[in-house]
This record gives C-alpha cells, structure tokens and sequence, in this order.
C-alpha cells in the first residue's frame, strides 16, 4: 500500500477507535480525538524516541495530553504502538475498574505520563518535567555523552490556554528557556458552549511571542507534511519552547458534527457514527475495527521503537565504563535510594531555652539534608525569605544555570503546584515548593491531583495560623489544615516545635506515594525539653502521648503546632491544681490514623472522655478525636490584624481557657457517668 494510504488508514483508525469506544461506552469525547489524530499519529511514529516494551525508558519522549477529555486518542494510539493496553481494554473505556478511565490516570495504564483532565494541568506538568530533566541532565550529562537527551511533546486544547495555570506555567516556561518543549494546540475554535468567540479573543501567537516562546503555525493538521516542518523548526529551536497552533476539526469527518460543540462531549450517535465511517471510506458494519495492513504497518515500528532503547542502552553502557561513580548515582537516583546519610545529617535542638519559629527549624534541616539528597530541590513562590527554602550551597535555577537547585517560581502558586507535580512525576528529583499556607488555596487543583497520581511534591506552608500576626485575616488560615486533610491520601504535619520539624521533614522525604505538606509557624515557639518530654520521634506516628501526670489522666488535651505549647501551659496549671491530665501533640491525623488501632487506643484511651483539642483553626475534623463530650479551642471567624499574642489572646487560646474548657468536660463526663 502507498505510503500516504497507509498514513490515512492509520490516521482513520484511531479516529474511529475513538469513535467507537465513546459510542459504546455512550459518553465520552469523539470530537478532540478525531481531530487531532494526525498529530498523535505523526508524533508517535515518525518523531517520538519511545519504546512500548518499555515504557519506564528514562530518556523516552514524553507526550502529555493536557487536553485530557481526549483520552482516548491516547489510548488508541498507545494500543497500537504496542503498549500494554488491550482491545478489551479500548471496550471497557470508561467502565469501573478498567485501565482506560474517562480522563488519562497516572499509573493506570502504561504510557501514560500524567493524570490529565482538569484542564491546563497538563500543560503546566510538562515545564516541571522539562525543568526536572533540565537538572538532571545537568548532573548526569557530560559534554559528549547526553543520557538524558528528549522532548516534552504535548497536545493543549483551547481550555488549557484559557485556565490561568496555562499563563503561569508559559510565563515561568518562556522565561526558563526550556527548548525541549513542543506543545501543539488545537486551535479548533470550539468548546463545551459553542465557538470560543464567545469568550476568548486574544491573539495566542503574539501571547506566546511575549512569553519568550517559538511559535508556529500548521493551518491543515491533514496535511502531515506541515506537522513534520513544524516538528522539526521545533526540535531545532533549543533556546525556547516551541508552541505549534495548529488549525484543526473538531468531529472531523463527521458530516453533522463537525466544528460544531456537539462533537465535544457526547458521542456522536448509532447513526452519525455510520455516515461518518461512509464519509471517510471506512466499512460503517465494523467496530474497533484495526485493519491488516494497519496492524502490520505498527507492528513493523516494533524494532525501531526498541532500537531506540537499545541504542540508548549501549550509550548508557559507554557512558558506565567512563563515569562508574555518575552511572551508579543516575540508577541510585530514579531508585530515591541515598543511603542513610541523610539521616545522620538531620539537626537536633537541644539549646531548650530557644524559641524558634518551625519554618525557621525547616530551613535549617533542607540545608542539613541537601548535601546528601543531591535531587532534593525546590523553592519558592516569591516568598523564600518567609518560607526558608533556599539551599544555600547551592544556586539559583535558571535559563542559563541548569544545576542550580532554588527554584524562583515567581507569584504563581498554581503554577508551581502543576510544575512541581511534573518534576515529581518525571522522577529522580523530590520537588518542593513553598508559599504561606493560606495561598495553598491558590495550587489547591494541582495538590488534589499530585494525591491522586500517587506522587510526592513537599509543600512548605508557613504562617500557619493567625499566629502570623498583623498580616490580618487576608493571610490568616483558618479552614486550610481541614481543607487539605479533607483530600484523600495528603499527609499534612504540624508539628509542634523545632525536633518535631525534623521528623516531618524525615518522613516528606521518605514517604514517595503521595503529597506532604508541612504548616509551619512564623512566630517563635519552645523547642521542648525532650529529657523531660517525650521523644519528638514519635511524630511519624501522628500523634504521641508527650507529658503526662504521674497519675492516670482523667483529661487529654491534644494539640498542634504552635498550640501544643499552651497545652502544656495549661497542662502544668491543671497539675498544680491536682487535676490529673495527659498532653497529645497531634501534629498529623494521616499518619495517626496509619497506626494500629492498639497504639490508637494507648494515646487515646476509650476510658478518657474528657478531651479539649486545640488548635488555630476551624474545628471541624476535631469531634472525631475528642468525642461526644470534648470541647475544641478553635476558630470558627476569620482572623484579624494584630500582634499575634492579642489575637491569640482574644480569640480565647489562653491557659485559663484551656484550664477552663478542661474543668468543664470532666463535669460533663462526670455528670453523665453519674459520679
Ligand atoms: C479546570 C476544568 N474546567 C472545566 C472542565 C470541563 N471541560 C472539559 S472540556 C472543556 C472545554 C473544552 O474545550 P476545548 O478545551 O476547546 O476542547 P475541545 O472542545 O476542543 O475538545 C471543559 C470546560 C475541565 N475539564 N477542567
């Protein structure tokens, strides 16, 4: 068969592999897949170093589909190329339990870089990814031995350009130089509501020309011819990222649908689909239909697609034999195995006459730990002084300094989240980022996502609670620890002084399955006298018994952060005053709530009823550890603009209050027991 029919058959298969699996699933998006089809199809045969054998392969090219609704583009062009994803698995698109859900899920399938779908997402993963093997290479890369040597390709649809985290991203990409990114958006001037005149005029090139980016353009993505120029213009321009806008059909080739938002989001219909077929010569009685010589056309890629990897392999072997040392840092490196040095490395605060703010302690155990956790990096969303994020015997990362480990994120929250999810995907490196914890808000799409695709991004929140001060209730967190405790699978620590941030900061860097984000107070707090106390060791296990009375308790305060120093404040009166009480720093519920339901009980014994929780911020959560009878210290207002000790003071976080609050759960226990 002719090169050009092999090339439209090919093209066709996917579209209506498309086509067919949203028809049979009864929902779906056929109209983005049948569009951009040439691009997928293009991209993955012609340009793209990949290998569906392998698709672990370091130094592959990564492709990214931000528009994420167009799933199935991906995994018909994955099934075919090879990858593990089966023709039952194409049937069951969109069906519980399969590996080929309504939008691309990390981990699901193989080939599938990262979790798309809330839109722009992507787009913003792909500059963490370029930006992760930017350092990398820059550690492992010798003048004339690159291991780590690709392109970041992508496709990106008019909603990841219209979300902010779209200009965020371009913005800090630009200005990055990052020359190893080639997006292709598909400028098919129709979303969910109609045509995108209805909300969206501006100029993309000349949005794209501002960043710093190259741009070009494709004005018939038929027409494959122009997509190899521009992939090529692209791979040549090094210095900049490369943005192909690229003239497609939403529904191409169906006769009603076509360029019109009914192609978007529903399929086309039993009948549509049959003209359709007709329309583009395909036998409209076949389903999931793969023509011979269509399969035969893939699966001769089979020995290039791994004659990359083994070329790779080879260069790798070389590179072994002249750099032993490097190649064994770059396995050890990918594996997240840095020996325990580290740990010895980890500060200890014993100078107990000390108060010290914990992002103050935080900044002093990244520069402890850096020197042994070469890929630890990370910075800040302009707020480094604030956050203690800076290595300092490091540099700053930039267009023209690749192994610099600060990051300048610049004010953009939401963009750093999505880049920071990029590096912590593409492996290698322990990404963090820094902003003040109130601003979480502003990543808190990309934090929910980093959770869900099982990756680890560290997150130094600081200014914790209102106990930033005169910053004022703008700045003030108050429901941020419940709003981030509320998504699945985010470890949030508190800890409650300088030895308890070093233990956060122990389990961040171990636990690789899913976000941490650390609160961090400004204000000074005590660095507990751990002769006296209990060790701060126990932080891994979420919450620990730290002082008690030598008698049983008959009351437990648990807090976090900055107000487990009030609790033992309060502690201490309640003794002096002959009441028997226990004290819980509780700096993480996740991690208690990993324990055995034994260790549980012994910090929380059923027995105790009487339980005040305190903590600087909304209660809700709470009631689960201080049960039927307990009371919370909490903040059900905003905050407000003071010196952190009067609002601390008028919001009712005294020892008096907790003394109080104390006194009156064990009436209540009391009363009800009928004691
Ligand atoms: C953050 C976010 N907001 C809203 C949506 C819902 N949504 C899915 S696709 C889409 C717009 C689709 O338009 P476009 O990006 O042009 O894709 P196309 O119609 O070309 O397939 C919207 C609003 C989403 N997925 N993510």
């Amino acid at each position: 068969m002719p090169e050009n029919d092999i090339q439209q058959l090919s093209i066709n298969t996917i579209r209506f592999l498309a086509v067919d699996a949203v028809q049979k699933a009864n929902s779906g998006h056929p109209g983005m897949p049948m569009g951009c089809a040439p691009i997928a199809y293009r991209l993955y045969t012609k340009f793209m170093k990949h290998n569906p054998a392998n698709p672990d392969w370091k130094n592959r090219d990564r492709f990214i589909l931000s528009a994420g609704h167009g799933s199935m583009l991906l995994y018909s062009i994955l099934h075919l190329c090879g990858y593990k994803i089966s023709m039952d698995d194409l049937k069951n698109f969109r069906q519980f339990g399969s590996i080929t859900p309504g939008h691309p899920e990390f981990g699901l399938a193989p080939g599938i870089e990262t979790t798309t779908g809330p839109l722009g997402q992507g787009f913003a993963n792909a500059i963490g990814m370029a930006i992760a093997q930017e350092y990398l290479a820059s550690l492992f890369n010798k003048p004339e031995v690159k291991i780590l040597d690709h392109f970041i390709y992508g496709i990106c649809s008019d909603g990841d350009l219209m979300e902010g985290i779209s200009h965020e991203a371009a913005s800090l990409a630009g200005h990055l130089k990052l020359g190893k990114i080639i997006f292709f958006y598909d400028d098919n001037g129709i979303t969910i509501d109609g045509k995108t005149s209805l909300a969206f005029s501006e100029d993309i090139k000349k949005r794209f020309d501002a960043y710093g980016w190259q741009v070009l353009n494709i004005d018939d993505v038929n027409d494959l011819s122009q997509i190899d120029k521009a992939v090529e213009q692209a791979q040549k321009e090094t210095n900049k990222p490369t943005l192909i806008i690229t003239k497609t059909h939403i529904g191409f080739g169906s006769p009603k649908k076509q360029d019109t938002a009914s192609a978007h989001g529903s399929p086309l219909g039993e009948e549509e689909v049959k003209v359709t077929k007709k329309n583009l010569g395909w036998d409209e009685n076949k389903f999931f239909f793969i023509p011979y010589e269509v399969a035969d056309h893939f699966n001769k890629m089979k020995n290039t697609f791994s004659s990359y990897e083994n070329e790779w392999n080879k260069l790798f072997e070389s590179y072994k034999k002249k750099y032993p040392a490097d190649a064994e840092k770059f396995v050890k490196v990918f594996n997240y195995d840095f020996g325990d040095e580290w740990k010895n490395a980890l500060p200890s605060f014993t100078n107990y006459a000390e108060n010290i703010p914990t992002r103050n302690a935080s900044g002093s155990v990244i520069n402890a730990i850096a020197k042994h956790l070469p890929t630890l990096i990370g910075g800040s969303a302009d707020l480094e002084p604030s956050n203690n994020t800076y290595i300092k015997e490091s540099t700053k990362f930039s267009a023209e300094n690749r192994s610099g480990r600060n990051f300048h994120f610049g004010i953009r929250e939401h963009g750093m989240g999505g880049i920071l999810n990029g590096m912590a995907l593409y492996g290698g490196v322990i990404p963090y980022g820094g902003t003040f914890l109130i601003f979480s808000d502003y990543m808190r799409p990309s934090i929910r996502l980093a959770s869900l695709s099982g990756v680890r991004p560290i997150y130094v929140f600081t200014h914790d609670s209102v106990g930033l001060g005169e910053d004022g209730p703008t700045h003030q967190p108050i429901e941020h620890l419940a709003s981030l405790r509320a998504i699945p699978k985010v470890i949030v620590i508190r800890p409650a002084d300088a030895n308890e941030t070093v233990e956060a900061w122990k389990v961040a860097i171990e636990h690789k399955s899913s976000p941490v984000a650390l609160a961090l107070t400004r204000q000074k707090v005590p660095v507990f006298d751990r002769t006296k106390f209990a060790s701060a060791e126990n932080l891994s296990k979420g919450a620990y018994v730290l002082v008690q009375s030598e008698k049983n308790p008959e009351v437990i305060l648990m807090a976090s952060g900055s107000e487990v120093a009030l609790a033992v404040e309060a502690f201490n009166q309640l003794q002096a005053e002959g009441i028997n009480a226990r004290v819980v720093s509780f700096p993480s519920w996740e991690l208690f709530e990993l324990q055995t339901n034994e260790y549980k009980d012994s910090v929380l014994p059923k027995s105790i009823k009487a339980r005040v929780s305190i903590e600087a911020g909304v209660k809700q959560g709470w009631e689960k550890y201080i049960g039927d009878f307990g009371e919370a210290i909490c903040i059900e207002k905003f905050g407000a603009s003071a010196p952190y000790e009067i609002i601390f003071k008028e919001y009712g976080f005294t020892v008096d209050t907790v003394v109080a609050l104390a006194k009156k759960v064990l009436v209540k226990v009391k009363s009800k027991h009928g004691l």
